[in-house]
């Protein structure tokens, strides 16, 4: 049980006692000289666990996925990409400023392009056309409440995009939640794409950074884009030893996170006007809509009140449109704090 209810995402993860020990006694050096131990440390575990050759230490998931695209293709490229996308839609448009690409955002039944979709997008050899440069998935997806693609699923996709010499990028932001969700190894989804990224600042409670996986050689283009945004860091150790701690110990427990979701989903799908679509509730993001009789100038005032209604009552949630909001379950929310999270919403929504 904790005080404040903090369902607004799992980047607001606090690190662990273990963390800050590790990171108080981190043994560092410089990481643009390549000499950081526990950031190589770091960099290795986490190119083992994707079965890659190579891995790099970023800031943020968003930049690792800016030095992905920008180490894959060449300015004037196009990128095919699902239209809710968290690259498409919340990287400050990050790959077209610096790396000069197009993006071909596509719609998407449950966030993940179908084979079919990535040979409609590609581009013809034609004078008119910019060159597909590169095809991104989102696993799990963000904005489609936390849903898993399958290791196959990805293979069938990439094989497309490889056909025609289109690399593949994942943005794995929460890949060990897919992964524990559906019983894999995060190797699994990573063997058939040709760079990833994830996170340890999300649910797997590090308070920074992302690592970006791939071949060697693609791993030196992204270092070298990495420092051209201002991203090298020097004694990064220190915060990469919270994530050396991250993959040691917090990857399993994934599964309570998923537990919690499901429990306030389940609660959640039986209050009035709330609607809940249980079969998206895959991990451990709840995204659900808001309706009201008097239609949707009502349903966004509706939204508002369920929000600050919550705030009120200690428990934080966001507005992700007019008429949804997302719940993100984490280390920090226990089976209590679901509870009570539901108790508020059943006071809010029976108003
Ligand atoms: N997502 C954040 C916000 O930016 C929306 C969140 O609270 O969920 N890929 C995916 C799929 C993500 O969900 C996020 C973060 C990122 C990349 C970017 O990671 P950071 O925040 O480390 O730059």
């Amino acid at each position: 049980m904790h005080d404040i209810v903090d369902l607004r995402s799992d980047t607001l993860t606090l690190p662990t006692p273990e963390m800050r020990e590790a990171m108080a006694r981190a043994e560092v050096g410089d990481d643009v000289w390549e000499e950081d131990p526990t950031v190589k440390r770091l960099e290795a575990m986490a190119a083992e666990r994707l079965g890659t050759e190579a891995g790099l230490y970023v800031a943020s998931g968003t930049l690792g996925n800016l030095a992905s695209v920008v180490s894959h293709t060449r300015a004037g490229q196009e990128v095919v990409l699902d239209l809710d996308s968290h690259i498409f839609n919340y990287e400050v448009a990050g790959s077209t400023v610096i790396g000069n690409v197009q993006m071909r955002p596509v719609k998407t039944a449950r966030g993940f392009l179908t084979p079919e979709q990535v040979r409609e997008a590609l581009r013809p050899p034609n004078i008119h056309v910019p060159p597909t440069g590169l095809v991104c998935l989102e696993n799990t997806h963000n904005r489609h409440g936390g849903t898993c693609c399958t290791p196959e699923e990805i293979e069938a996709v990439a094989a497309v995009a490889h056909g025609a010499g289109v690399p593949v990028h994942l943005d794995g932001a929460r890949l060990f939640n897919a992964a524990v969700a559906l019983r894999r190894s995060a190797s699994d989804f990573a063997r058939h794409v040709d760079s990833v990224t994830f996170c340890v600042s999300k649910g797997l409670g590090a308070p920074v950074g992302s690592v970006v996986c791939g071949s060697r050689d693609f791993i030196a283009r992204a270092r070298r884009v990495r420092k051209m945004v201002g991203g090298g860091m020097r004694q990064a150790g220190v915060i990469a030893a919270a994530g050396v701690v991250a993959l040691e110990r917090m990857v399993d427990r994934l599964a309570e996170d998923h537990a919690n979701a499901r429990r306030l989903a389940e609660g959640l799908a039986k209050l009035p006007r709330l609607r809940v679509d249980l079969a998206s509730v895959q991990t451990n993001i709840v995204i659900f809509g808001v309706e009201h009789p008097e239609g949707p100038g009502a349903a966004q005032a509706a939204t508002t009140g369920l929000v600050t209604g919550c705030a009120a009552r200690k428990v934080k949630v966001h507005a992700i449109g007019p008429a949804s909001i997302r719940c993100v379950t984490h280390k920090d929310v226990d089976a209590d704090d679901i509870e009570r999270a539901l108790e508020a919403f059943g006071e809010l929504a029976s108003k």
